[in-house]
């Protein structure tokens, strides 16, 4: 087959294929730990690690061997029989994350549906809520992906607009709120509060200390189920093992996706104990590829990974040395506002108007600079490298993002 440049890989993808993204100019080819490379073979600093999924670095070795022994083996059987994978799987995460049991799926938004459905059932089963009025709270700016259910309690218009009729049952707050969630709670029908521990599409939105361990607090004294979508933030991006382990909480209903396979394919996971996961019964909820017997071999490797390559104190310790030293060039460009996350999950705010697309223009100039990120709502560029990276190659991207900006300041 002939070689294909860029520009006509680009060319291909506009003409055949739907146009529900708009990516940045630049075609991937390959990738190894930090690194990607496009078909011409430059090579890049990958800072987004395709949003979180790939923590562990680009086609980690020990996980893609998961991947090629079992899809060798045996790749899916349904659950219609058993497996002799999912079972070792499913031991191997409650333990990791301590829960009673894992409910799997594929995508972060099936998770998402998952938990919801799990939360209603709760709520009717053990809360004792009247038939068809359980209530979930929300925050406002979530991102919990993009079925019909969940682009309903979206603010952001382009994921909703056209899309309705949609679901009752939800209700939405400011987040980072605790007296708006404290009166939504003031409800009989409250189920529970679904929660991002930082808010990803935002712009890296970090609550207060302490939002977390309270609003935990208020799901208590209610009889609610707090549910956190740790879809982007778990699995030791932000510097622990889970985001809300940064405040000691534990969630009633814990959401998983992205990163527990590494990005080497899709695997995702609803965590509860069992006075909650339990009110699902056979038949009730399912899918085809989910607690497949790859996406559980590679799930334990990505998970094994995370644990011996210590990624989260990698990510803790890297994290303060990359916001530290951008917080300096945010000192010395006024085209900078500021530096904002946690661990390896950040964010650079930049100081123009949200119409001027500088951060598009930057992050288009990164690229040619040898970097990749991508810009989020607002003139916010995330940074989100693979937590493999190391002190040296972290210090050289920041001299990129020096250079870059060099040539926006006017
Ligand atoms: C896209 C953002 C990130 C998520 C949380 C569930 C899901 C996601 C907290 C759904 C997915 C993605 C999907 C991706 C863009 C992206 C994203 F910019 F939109 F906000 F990561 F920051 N919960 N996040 O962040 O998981 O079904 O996609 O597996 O292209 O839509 P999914």
């Amino acid at each position: 087959m002939e070689k294909l440049s860029s520009e006509q890989l680009m060319q291909m993808e506009d003409k055949y294929g739907a146009h529900n993204y708009h990516p940045l100019p630049v075609v991937l080819a390959r990738g190894e730990g930090v690194h990607v490379w496009d078909v011409e073979g430059k090579k890049y600093y990958d800072f987004l690690s395709a949003y979180s999924a790939v923590n562990q670095g680009h086609c980690h070795p020990k996980i893609v061997n998961a991947l090629v022994d079992q899809s060798k083996t045996l790749a899916l059987t349904s659950r219609a029989f058993y497996n002799d994978s999912l079972g070792p799987y499913e031991k191997f995460a409650t333990e990791f994350f301590g829960f009673d049991k894992l409910l799997p799926m594929n995508t972060g938004a099936e998770a998402v549906e998952t938990a919801i459905k799990l939360c209603r059932k709760w709520a009717y089963e053990v809360k004792g809520v009247e038939k068809n009025k359980a209530k979930i709270v929300v925050c406002e700016k979530n991102f919990h992906g993009r079925t019909t259910t969940i682009v309903s309690f979206s603010s952001d218009s382009g994921s909703k607009e056209n899309f309705g009729p949609f679901p009752d049952g939800f209700e939405a707050i400011p987040y980072n709120d605790l007296d708006a969630l404290e009166k939504a709670m003031d409800d009989p029908n409250i189920a529970g509060f679904m929660v991002e521990p930082i808010q990803g599409e935002a712009g890296v939105f970090v609550p207060d200390d302490g939002y977390l361990k309270a609003a935990y607090e208020i799901c208590k004294k209610n009889n609610a189920l707090f549910i956190a979508d740790e879809v982007q933030t778990g699995i030791a991006r932000t510097g622990k093992l889970l985001a809300c382990d940064h405040e000691g909480v534990k969630p009633d209903v814990l959401i998983l996706g992205k990163a527990m396979s590494g990005g080497a394919y899709p695997v995702s996971a609803v965590l509860a104990n069992d006075d909650i996961m339990m009110v699902i019964k056979p038949g009730q909820h399912g899918s085809t590829f989910g607690g497949n017997p790859v996406a559980g071999k590679v799930a334990i490797a990505a998970l094994e990974v995370v644990r011996d390559e210590k990624l989260a104190q990698n990510a803790q310790e890297l994290g303060e040395l990359f916001r530290a030293e951008v917080q300096k060039l945010v000192d010395k460009y006024n085209i900078l506002k500021l530096v904002r996350g946690k661990g390896l999950l950040n964010a650079l705010v930049v100081n123009d108007s949200p119409e001027s697309k500088t951060a598009w223009n930057m992050c288009v100039k990164l690229k040619d600079n040898g970097m990749l990120a991508k810009p989020t709502h607002g003139n916010i560029i995330r940074f989100a490298p693979p937590l493999v990276m190391n002190k040296e190659q972290i210090l050289d991207c920041v001299s990129i993002i020096d250079k870059t900006v060099a040539e926006f300041e006017k």
